[in-house]
């Protein structure tokens, strides 16, 4: 098939996997044609079967708010029609949703172009703050030829949230298990940490709701009791907070600041432990990726995080703003090889069997084919 795919192309989880997603769609034989203002972060492929289109935004003066999103449903249509894709996805409701309405209807009646939505959290978390975008996303949900979520939980919200009466599918968030996988020999001996220390992760674009620093509380907390090091991965409003609050704490000198990193995967494998404070998460992704690499996920029982981890077996779930709790299994797992031998396995295992690519990606392709068929029909 012939796909467009628009998402944010910053440093944040629906960008990651609408990115993830073109990947693996042209690495199984379709055109993936991205149409954004940027790059796609982790877009590093030499696949020639994965295309970027920019859109370029006017800043005339007299637009003190240039209208992207226009500019964007100019540029889905211009797309399509000179690639003659067969449908838009778009990852995030606002206001990409809206653009492809509008690209649909400049295509009609010459062209069919179906679009589906897929909700990440976040589109509908905003619209619980900010109720300027209530109708408007409403309405492109409405629109939308097939609406998805990347979560039971997210499903459960945007019908609270929208009145929502529509089919939304659930297809949970995946990740690539050859990519991601253990590394034994390089979590024994990092470069990345002292030799002998204990390595936890973190990975997030350090908004507020991550809660980054508890990051940094929870290893003060872990070092009373074991030597370890703290990798914080990524890059946002937080970080200057967090490296003042490791100062503080005396802890400066075991935490390593490693920016925005795009090959996560080559990370991950030398961590111990992940990290996942969040306030909220809708699915969690970070988490999912430490698991596929085998490192056991330490988060927070909010949003979508349960359907992903379970506790006890594949990883913890400690309430909000709970360091001592979260800083107590860390150590658990850290000082008790075997316990940490089975939920390491147990991490790994659930990645394999219920978030690998080939078993998630046939069910958007199917979706595909479907509202192909169904539209078509209209
Ligand atoms: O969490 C963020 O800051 C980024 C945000 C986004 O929309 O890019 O992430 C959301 O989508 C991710 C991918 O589906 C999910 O893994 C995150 O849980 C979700 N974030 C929230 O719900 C806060």
């Amino acid at each position: 098939m012939k796909i467009g795919i628009t998402c944010y192309p910053t440093y944040g989880g629906s960008g990651i996997v609408a990115t993830e997603l073109g990947i693996e769609l042209a690495n199984r034989g379709h055109d993936v044609h991205f149409v954004s203002y940027a790059n796609p972060i982790r877009l590093d492929t030499g696949n020639p079967r994965v295309h970027y289109h920019e859109v370029e935004v006017s800043t005339y003066p007299l637009f003190q708010y240039p209208p992207y999103c226009l500019a964007l449903a100019s540029r889905m249509a211009e797309v399509a029609e000179r690639y003659d894709l067969d449908l838009l996805h778009v990852h995030y409701a606002i206001p990409h949703s809206i653009s492809a309405l509008l690209a649909q209807q400049m295509q009609a009646p010459s062209r069919k172009l179906p679009f589906i939505t897929t909700l990440h959290g976040t589109d509908i978390t905003l619209v619980g703050t900010d109720r300027s975008y209530l109708r408007i996303t409403r309405f492109s949900i409405a629109a939308s030829n097939a609406v998805t979520s990347i979560s039971e939980y997210l499903c459960q919200r945007t019908r609270e949230v929208f009145g929502v009466t529509g089919d939304i599918r659930v297809i949970p968030n995946f990740v690539n298990c050859d990519l991601y996988h253990p590394s034994p020999e390089l979590r024994e001996h990092t470069p990345l940490a002292p030799p002998g220390e204990k390595v936890l992760i973190h990975l997030s674009n350090f908004r507020p709701v991550k809660r980054t620093q508890d990051c940094i509380r929870i290893l003060a907390e872990v070092r009373r009791h074991v030597a370890a090091h703290l990798l914080m991965v990524g890059d946002g409003p937080d970080r200057g907070p967090c490296e003042q609050l490791a100062a503080g704490l005396g802890v400066e000198r075991h935490v390593s600041f490693l920016g925005k990193q795009n090959h996560v995967e080559r990370l991950l494998p030398q961590a111990d432990v992940l990290l996942l404070p969040s306030e909220l998460e809708s699915f969690g992704l970070a988490a999912l990726e430490g698991m596929a690499c085998g490192v056991p996920p330490i988060a927070t029982r909010v949003g979508g995080l349960p359907e992903l981890v379970t506790h006890g077996e594949d990883g913890y779930l400690e309430s909000v703003a709970d360091v001592a709790a979260h800083a107590a299994r860390a150590v658990e797992l850290l000082t008790d090889a075997s316990l940490y031998e089975r939920v390491s396995a147990a991490a790994r295992a659930t990645a394999r069997r219920r978030f690998c690519t080939n078993l998630i990606i046939p069910r958007y392709e199917a979706l595909y084919a479907e509202v192909c068929e169904r539209y078509a029909g209209l």
